[in-house]
Formats: C-alpha cells, sequence, structure tokens
C-alpha cells in the first residue's frame, strides 16, 4: 500500500495535485478540509463546531479532527493507499496517524511538501476566494492567520517526518503539470 502525506502551507496546491495524483496511482484522497467544508454545507453538529474554527482561519481541535480522518479510512477497507491532503497538521495529529496505520501495518511511505513562497501563496487564495465563496479565503487578516497557524503547528512537521527519512521536499511553483510531474518522480521511488 502506498500511504502519502502531501504537504505545504495554505494553498501550496496540495488540493489541486491530490485530485491528479489519486488517478495516476489508484488512490483513496482524504481531505480533511473537505470533509469539514462537507460537514459545513449540511450543518451537522461537526461542520457547526468546525466552522466557527475554519472562519477565523483557525485549527480545527485534535481530538475532533482526529476522529473525523479515522472514520473516513475506515471506510475505504479494499484500496491501493491514501493521499493525505491537510493531515496532519499537527505533531499529535501525525503521532495519532502513526499509530492507527501501524496498527494496521500500513505505515506512511512518505510525505510530499509543496514549497511556494508566501506572496505566491496569497495571490492564490485571494484569487480562489473571488469565486469559490470560502470566507478564509477573502480576507488577508484571515489568510495570514493561517500562515501563522502553520508556521506554529505545521511547519514542526517537516522535522517529524524527516527524522524517519520520510520528507520530501518539492518545488511548488510552475504550471499544475509541472509540479504533478515533480511530485511523481518522488513518488514512484517511495
Ligand atoms: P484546506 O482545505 O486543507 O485548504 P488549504 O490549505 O487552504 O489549500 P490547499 O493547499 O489544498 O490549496 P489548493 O490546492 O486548494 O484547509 C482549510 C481549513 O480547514 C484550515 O485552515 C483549517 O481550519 C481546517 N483544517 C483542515 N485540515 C485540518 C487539520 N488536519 N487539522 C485542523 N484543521 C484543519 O490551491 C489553492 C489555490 O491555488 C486554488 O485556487 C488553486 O487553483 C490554485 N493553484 C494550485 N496550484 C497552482 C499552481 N501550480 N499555479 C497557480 N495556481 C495554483
Amino acid at each position: 500500500m502506498k500511504n502519502i502525506v502531501l504537504f505545504g502551507p495554505p494553498g501550496s496546491g496540495k488540493g489541486t495535485q491530490a485530485e491528479v495524483l489519486k488517478d495516476i496511482y489508484n488512490l483513496v484522497h482524504i481531505s480533511t478540509g473537505d470533509v469539514f467544508r462537507y460537514n459545513i454545507k449540511n450543518e451537522s453538529t461537526l461542520g457547526k463546531l468546525a466552522k466557527s474554527y475554519m472562519d477565523d482561519g483557525n485549527l480545527v481541535p485534535d481530538d475532533v479532527t482526529i476522529n473525523m480522518l479515522k472514520a473516513e479510512v475506515e471506510k475505504h477497507p479494499d484500496v491501493h493507499g491514501f493521499i493525505f491532503d491537510g493531515f496532519p497538521r499537527t505533531e499529535s495529529q501525525a503521532k495519532a496517524l502513526d499509530v492507527f496505520l501501524n496498527e494496521k501495518n500500513e505505515p506512511i511511505k512518505g510525505m510530499v511538501a509543496l514549497e511556494v513562497p508566501e506572496d505566491l501563496l496569497v495571490e492564490r487564495l485571494l484569487n480562489r476566494g473571488l469565486t469559490s465563496g470560502r470566507t478564509d479565503d477573502q480576507d488577508v487578516s484571515k489568510i495570514r492567520n493561517r500562515f501563522k497557524e502553520y508556521q506554529t503547528k505545521t511547519a514542526v512537521l517537516q522535522d517529524y517526518y524527516a527524522k524517519q527519512n520520510k520528507y520530501f521536499g518539492v518545488n511548488g511553483v510552475g504550471s499544475i503539470e509541472d509540479i504533478t510531474e515533480r511530485i511523481c518522480q518522488v513518488i514512484d521511488k517511495m
């Protein structure tokens, strides 16, 4: 099984690339952001809780996110592997994911990290905000708060996976096709 973590700051192209990669490698794509947005749209209890955090660009609490992720994985018992997009985002999420997948004898093969300068990220997110209706993409101060959350809680995961020799940085600037090609060169060697 090929379990891959797609990593990077908000707007780095995780969701965009995961949609392409899932077909190339026949993997199931799990985006925690998408699952939260689905729940918000359906006004579920989980959605109402997540909305209060996401609207301000804050991370949703770990216990909620971890339980949701496990439930999503369990929905797919017979698969070639998963692309985790937007999860883990904290060290405790990463540890929980390791325990969960090791119990299944299907550990993470590697983390692919998309590297994009912050100015370009702001531009991409504001552009998406013009059409997506995502409130977290429409306000520069909320976008900056997401970067702050990323720097203080998420960026440490680079070290977490590097210590396991599972960290692979990829240049995330360029055309979507060129970036996919760079990522495939990394995944093919895992
Ligand atoms: P996510 O839904 O994960 O979204 P994201 O980080 O904003 O974007 P992503 O990197 O996927 O970028 P995309 O491909 O869409 O998170 C949203 C929120 O959910 C978080 O702030 C948090 O509150 C919550 N959440 C999610 N997971 C959580 C967790 N594990 N724990 C706690 N909270 C969690 O690309 C962005 C834009 O760039 C798009 O418009 C795209 O078209 C464009 N783009 C992509 N690639 C491009 C390229 N090569 N060139 C030009 N434009 C490009």
